[in-house]
């Protein structure tokens, strides 16, 4: 056994961490990897547009995947630098072939994925795309006015519904089907209930059939660039939404709410109503900016509500970060190696002993052993394992992303 990870090993027993129990629990939670870091939420669809619905990405840094094969290509390197359980997350724009008439998708247009995640054992989640497309008028989807905007979009989440099924049937686990719309205005409505009402009513048709496999949630968001005034799909009208529709949960992203919140506080207060947790973590710096996701307190906060609420299996833990200004296969690499380094730190804290030091008031003990954990030498255990999941260990990491750009990503011109 690694020298340095046996002297880990000892000083955690020593505050009743079992390292091997907590390596085991960490293979076991997945993370889902958006693919949308990949090509900067462009899709594969040709439609020209540029990105809109009030999100976007920054930074022109040369090899953004074009195709299906660069995509697919980048995603694997990635994959094979980072260790542990991974998803794959798709939107609806990902379509192979659906000359995006998205009201008309179908599992063929997702054939090649399905066969990607097999050979990659790995599950799919999936996103209906309600932005950069032309039936998108005056950022409006699921809550426009105009009949014909509305019952496009309805048919393209039906849609998108029986594809998640389609992935569950084809890969034996779970698909998170989640919606996200842009709808809102930039600047103070005349009228805030009509639009929400039209968007409870599309939601209802949309949810109207059972699907299996399928998990549904719905992302509530706070603004948007030039949707500032007004988000019809708020914070609470989804929270509500959700409550009243047993088999929809509301999905927390990270970057939705004001500056000063953190999801993190909002994680049990879900968890005393809710079987699920499903999440976008994602990195806002001022807004919604979705910066790579780094090792913060704010990450690690929403790790340890996740661990010491017991919902590992609860939480359907997703990425949500688009950087184009910087080599994309490296993002996705730094993102998710942190996301799990959260849950791994979250892991090697005693949080029993912690919360009884709570409940007996004694807050000085608790405050100076919360901080004396924090130097505990939870990088050895880290970097064995990464060892055992036969991933490098350190910033090695980085020499094969480099080797990739030098041989794959320089010639995309
Ligand atoms: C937008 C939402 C949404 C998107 C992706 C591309 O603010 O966070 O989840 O980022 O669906
Ligand atoms: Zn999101």
């Amino acid at each position: 056994m690694n020298e340095g990870y046996q002297l880990a090993l000892r000083r955690y027993a020593d505050i009743g961490i079992d390292t091997e129990k907590a390596l085991q629990t960490l293979a076991s939670i997945p993370v889902s990897i958006h693919c949308w870091q990949g090509d900067d939420v462009t899709g594969l669809e040709s439609l020209g547009g540029a990105l809109d619905g009030g999100i976007q990405v920054t930074g022109n840094y040369p090899g953004r995947a074009r195709t299906f094969e660069e995509l697919t290509r980048d995603f694997e390197t990635a994959l094979s630098l980072i260790p542990g359980c991974k998803r794959l997350n798709l939107h609806a724009s990902y379509a192979i072939g659906g000359e995006g008439k998205r009201d008309q998708l179908r599992p063929e247009h997702f054939v090649p994925w399905v066969a990607f995640a097999k050979a990659h054992q790995i599950g799919l989640d999936f996103n209906p795309t309600f932005f950069s497309h032309p039936m998108v008028k005056d950022n409006l989807t699921l809550s426009s006015p105009d009949e014909a905007v509305r019952a496009y979009w309805i048919r393209h989440a039906v849609a998108c519904r029986r594809i998640a099924a389609y992935f569950a049937r084809e890969l034996g686990t779970h698909c998170l089907c989640n919606i996200w719309i842009p709808d809102g205005y930039k600047d103070v409505p005349a009228d805030r209930l009509s639009p929400r009402l039209r968007l409870r009513d599309s939601l209802d048709q949309i949810f109207a059939e059972p699907l299996p496999g399928v998990i549904d949630s719905v992302e509530s968001k706070f603004f948007g660039i030039g949707l500032e005034a007004y988000t019809v799909g708020s914070a609470e009208f989804y929270a509500n939404y959700a409550a009243t529709h047993p088999g929809v949960y509301n999905l927390m992203d990270s970057g939705h709410y004001h500056p000063e919140e953190s999801i993190a506080d909002k994680i049990p207060a879900q968890l005393a109503f809710y079987d699920k947790l499903p999440l976008h973590v994602t990195r806002p710096m001022h807004w919604d900016s979705d910066h790579v996701v780094t090792l913060t307190d704010d990450l690690r906060g929403i790790a340890d509500e996740i661990v010491r609420c017991n919902a590992c299996d609860k939480a359907l833990i997703g990425l949500d970060f688009f950087d184009g200004s910087i080599n994309r296969v490296a993002a996705w690499v730094i993102g998710t190696r942190n996301m799990q380094k959260a849950l791994l730190l979250a892991l090697l804290t005693p949080h029993q002993a912690l919360a009884e030091l709570q409940n007996a008031c004694r807050f000085t003990e608790l405050l100076a052993l919360q901080e004396e954990y924090k130097s505990l030498p939870w990088g050895e255990v880290w970097a064995e394992y990464c060892r055992r999941q036969d991933v490098p260990e350190n910033e090695k990491w980085l020499s094969a992303v480099q080797q990739y750009e030098r041989q794959a990503l320089a010639e995309r011109k």
